[in-house]
């Protein structure tokens, strides 16, 4: 049985909920972290020392960090789709999980805790501009892959669109002015079109 420790509104959590059921798996969510609270008691330390989400647990077995999840739920699934056992197909796909982990958070924080998580009247508007400045700066390297090909992952979905898509519903959720991608906005919409992105991405903001 699969369990997955976490709250619905949080990036990371997201990106495990929504890989579970494009693979089609059965889990149960255990509400952890923000208002839910229980990642700084002892029962979920002993999980996750790290006192963050998400977490997995598949039997005995327990997984934390949200791209390790990923890789080890579609290793497990066995569905090529996913885990292409091409070693250069897999790492054209894998390398996605670490630059959005290593290129967005930093202005996906600035820009997203400033507006959607601080009353107006406290937000850092400065920090919300150098943010969108950053991510203007990386779109251009997402939307020359998209202009070759029709997924991140390649040309069918898989792992590689999972955390950009991620990232991709805030940005265009947010009331910013962007500039245009037109490469991303097309991938963009063919990631609304997934039931499983609808159910676990495409909730309001929070
Ligand atoms: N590198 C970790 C980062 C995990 C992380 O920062 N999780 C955030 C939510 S996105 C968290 O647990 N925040 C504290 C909380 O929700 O209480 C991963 O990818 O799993």
């Amino acid at each position: 049985m699969l369990t997955v420790w976490g709250r619905e509104n949080s990036t990371n959590v997201k990106k495990v909920l929504w890989l579970l059921d494009e693979l089609g798996e059965t889990y149960q969510l255990v509400g952890a972290g923000g208002a839910y609270g229980k990642v700084n008691e002892p029962l979920y330390l002993s999980l996750n020392p790290n006192g963050l989400v998400p977490c997995l647990q598949d039997d005995d077995f327990v997984l934390w960090e949200s791209n390790a999840i990923l890789r080890y739920l579609v290793e497990r699934s066995g569905n090529p789709m996913f885990w292409s056992s091409d070693a250069q197909q897999r790492a054209s796909a894998d390398k996605w999980l670490d630059w959005a982990s290593n290129s967005l958070p930093l202005p996906f924080r600035q820009v997203y805790i400033n507006l959607i998580r601080t009353p107006e009247d406290k937000r850092d508007m400065a920090a919300v501009a150098t943010g969108i400045a950053g991510f203007e700066k990386l779109w251009p390297v997402v939307d020359a892959v998209l202009a070759k090909q029709t997924w991140l992952s390649g040309d069918t979905f898989g792992i590689g669109d999972i955390p950009m898509g991620c990232f991709a519903y805030a940005w265009f959720g947010l009331e910013i002015e962007r500039q245009p991608h037109p490469n991303l906005e097309r991938w963009y919409q063919q990631l609304t079109q997934r039931p499983a992105y609808q159910k676990h991405v495409m909730i309001p903001l929070s």
